[in-house]
């Protein structure tokens, strides 16, 4: 049987990465056993290169939007087609931190690209491919950014204004309401909350999902 491609997608300091580790447990605990985490851009050796890339200007080179979105779409459809597909075909489950839906949030919506230009490129390169669940965490752009500021250095995108925030917020709030097999959860809330709400939709899930 195939693998599940799981996604979570959320603002900086929404608790993606803690929320994978706490998913991993549950569908480990669950009998899902053959597990791979990746994130975006990233995930492999060139990937990771142009990730630092997109993370940390080289000597101060301002990167032009266009160049940054073609960037993103070019690690992720390395990943796609070198990783993400063949496992799923192994049977082994994906859980992704982030994907598309990311670019159109922050390219679209954060850096103001036509959105016309993410849907001719998700057409292109991704066809059909789409996770089979995505998790959206949903927090306000404060609150987040609060919860990452003790970090050493801040990156590129982590510099931007807290407007280039609201914006990649309001356009995942308005794409989610298009996407299907997507569930919404309020990460504004205690991690003991948020855990809460994703063990039950995990197990959920699983049951309809997994047989
Ligand atoms: N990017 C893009 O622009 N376009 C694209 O197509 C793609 C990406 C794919 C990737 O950065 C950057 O690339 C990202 C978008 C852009 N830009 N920025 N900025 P990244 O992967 O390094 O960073 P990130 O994805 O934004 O993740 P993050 O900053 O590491 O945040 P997180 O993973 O969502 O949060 P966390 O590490 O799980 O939690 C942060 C802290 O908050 C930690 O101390 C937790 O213990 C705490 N936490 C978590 N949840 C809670 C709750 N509920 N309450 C209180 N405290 C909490």
């Amino acid at each position: 049987m195939k693998g599940k491609f799981i996604v979570i997608e959320g603002l900086e300091g929404s608790g993606k990465t803690t929320a994978i580790k706490y998913i991993i447990n549950i569908l480990k605990k669950n009998g899902i056993l053959k597990l791979k985490k990746t994130r975006e851009p990233g995930s492999t050796l060139l990937n990771e290169n142009l990730r630092k890339l997109i993370k940390h200007s080289i000597k101060n080179e301002i990167i032009n939007k266009n160049t940054e979105l073609l960037i993103l779409y070019a690690a992720r459809i390395q990943l796609v087609e070198t990783i993400i597909k063949p496992n799923l075909n192994k049977g082994t489950w994906i859980i992704g931190d982030r994907h598309n839906m990311s670019s159109i949030a922050y390219q679209t919506g954060g850096r103001k690209i036509d959105k016309k230009i993410t849907k001719t490129l998700t057409n292109l390169f991704l066809k059909d491919f789409k996770p089979d669940l995505t998790i959206y965490l949903d927090v306000i752009p404060e609150i987040g950014l609060n919860r990452i500021k003790n970090r050493k250095k801040k990156d590129r995108i982590e510099k931007e204004s807290l407007n280039f925030f609201y914006r990649t917020r309001k356009c995942y709030l308005k794409i989610i309401k298009k996407q299907k097999n997507l569930i919404f959860i309020n990460a504004n809330n205690k991690i003991k909350h948020v855990q809460k709400k994703i063990k039950l939709i995990i197990k959920n899930w699983i049951k309809k999902n997994n047989s």
